[in-house]
């Protein structure tokens, strides 16, 4: 139940951003109360929309003043409760904050607000033939604020990086109120600490941005895509290292169990035909400007594709084969979620050792008594596995069974020098993980930095940290 709020502070929250953008009605605040992970739900008390930076700071300012924790919530798309309020308290959602607010042509840059769907500023800077590179799944709906929240990837991070690689400052406002500029409109910058590269991928645990200034690529003219289909899976996965020795990158490089296409496809009332005994799918983006040189790459690639037995490879020709295997791999993650109680681990490792993930996720669900249906980044040997409740009891569900079998995935991640999130982050429901992967002194070095921009714990509680 929410608690009630000083009059006073709800006042003042009105004369700051105006009574329409103050939501202290139930129906709208349960808007507000989950994300898209898991079934979570965490009524905030109030929820706020500001409209500029200044309205942000002195919203900060009035928590800090009044103690009320303060969440930061863009789109709700994400995957570990990072925006869930977990103490109830204040939701500040950056919808209103959706301007594109300069794209410089000549300086291959762009200037927005966080609250600016992905894909709105992706095609804004297509139309004037330049890319920006990160395509979360989600990019339909996430907010440019949210992927810097969570340094988020995609399916082109294989040769084109993460959202990390393309933010050259930001507008922040600290957890006390104050308004900084992390970083320069350059592309190169050694002026002490990164300040910009500490605020990405902290999960508005440190700060609020405000403003983005990202770079940009020219857009390629041309892509070529492929299917491949294997029985082995040991095979697909043992080819994705192959792929790079040719020497080529390719500009997505995922993979898809049989099951994951199959739900995709059902849910999503497509036909996908699947050849007989084919276990396991990677679908193979090359993108460039000359296309004679974009065959030779997929030439190269079909050769390593063959010594590592694959069983069939088809050659997407038209836009609308492109269209639609791509619809099927963006909509897995939701469809399989749709589909069953589950729990997703976002596993990581270096691209040579998906053969020994892969195989040692399926060995540790056979010995827990859990299904699992992975697809993913093969080519960031960034692996999505989707923990199928089916069978077990809630008793083990909940409780430390299953939780030994995922720290059990998590320990092979980190036997192969991999980590527990390559993009979904730690947020709310992965924080008890964080001691597979780092001892008490790295964890204590985070929280003493969240201490230092945040002295009262105010902002985003409860999360990252066990
Ligand atoms: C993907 O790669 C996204 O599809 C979303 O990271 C994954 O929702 C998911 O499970
Ligand atoms: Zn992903």
């Amino acid at each position: 139940m929410a608690k009630p709020l000083k009059a006073e502070f709800l006042d003042r929250l009105i004369l700051i951003v105006g009574k329409d953008f103050v939501i202290s009605d139930s129906d709208a605040r349960k808007l507000y109360a989950s994300d898209s992970t898991e079934d979570f739900v965490f009524m905030p008390d109030v929820v706020v929309k500001p409209d500029t930076v200044e309205e942000v700071s002195d919203i900060m300012k009035l928590c800090y003043e009044f103690d009320i924790p303060l969440t930061p919530r863009g789109a709700g798309t994400g995957l570990s409760g990072a925006c869930l309020p977990v103490s109830g308290g204040l939701i500040l959602s950056t919808e209103r904050l959706n301007r594109i607010l300069a794209i410089d042509e000549k300086n291959f840059q762009a200037t927005v607000e966080p609250g600016v769907i992905n894909e709105v500023f992706r095609n804004a800077v297509e139309a004037v033939g330049l890319l920006y590179p990160p395509d979360p799944a989600s990019k339909g709906s996430c907010f440019l604020g949210g992927n810097i929240a969570h340094n988020s990837g995609g399916p082109k991070a294989v040769k084109y990086g993460v959202t990390r690689d393309y933010v050259l400052n930001l507008e922040v406002v600290l957890p006390t109120g104050e308004i900084i500029w992390t970083g320069a409109d350059t592309l190169k910058n050694s002026t002490g600490y990164s300040l910009t590269h500490l605020m990405i991928g902290s999960e508005g645990t440190l700060g609020i941005v405000t403003k983005i200034v990202f770079r940009l690529l020219t857009k390629p003219t041309h892509d070529l895509l492929m299917l491949a289909s294997f029985a082995n899976a040991g095979n697909a996965c043992a080819a994705v290292a192959e792929i790079f020795r040719t020497g080529v990158t390719p500009s997505a490089l995922e993979l898809m169990e049989r099951k994951a296409v199959e739900l995709s496809a059902f849910y999503l009332n497509e036909t996908f035909d699947h050849k007989e005994g084919m276990e396991i799918y990677l679908l193979i983006e090359v993108d460039g400007f000359d296309p004679d040189l974009l065959m030779k790459d997929c030439e190269k690639i079909s050769e390593a594709l063959e010594r590592f037995g694959v069983d069939d490879l088809l050659f997407m020709e038209t836009f609308d084969q492109k269209e639609k295997i791509w619809k099927i791999r963006r909509a897995i993650g939701e469809k399989v979620k749709a589909h069953s109680i589950y729990k997703e681990e976002d596993t990581v490792v270096s691209r040579a050792y998906l053969p020994e993930l892969l195989a040692g996720v399926k060995e540790i669900g056979s010995r827990y008594g859990f299904e699992s249906i992975c697809y993913g980044h093969a080519g960031d040997g960034n692996l999505h596995v989707n923990i199928i409740k089916g069978e077990m009891s809630d008793e083990n569900w909940k409780g430390k069974h299953l939780e030994e079998g995922i720290r059990e995935i998590f320990r092979l991640c980190k036997k192969l020098g991999g980590t527990i999130s390559g993009e979904h982050g730690i947020g709310l429901v992965q924080k008890k993980y964080m001691n597979e992967v780092f001892e008490p002194m790295q964890i204590d070095l985070m929280r003493k930095i969240k201490a230092v921009f945040d002295p009262k714990g105010l902002l985003n509680p409860g999360k990252i940290f066990p």
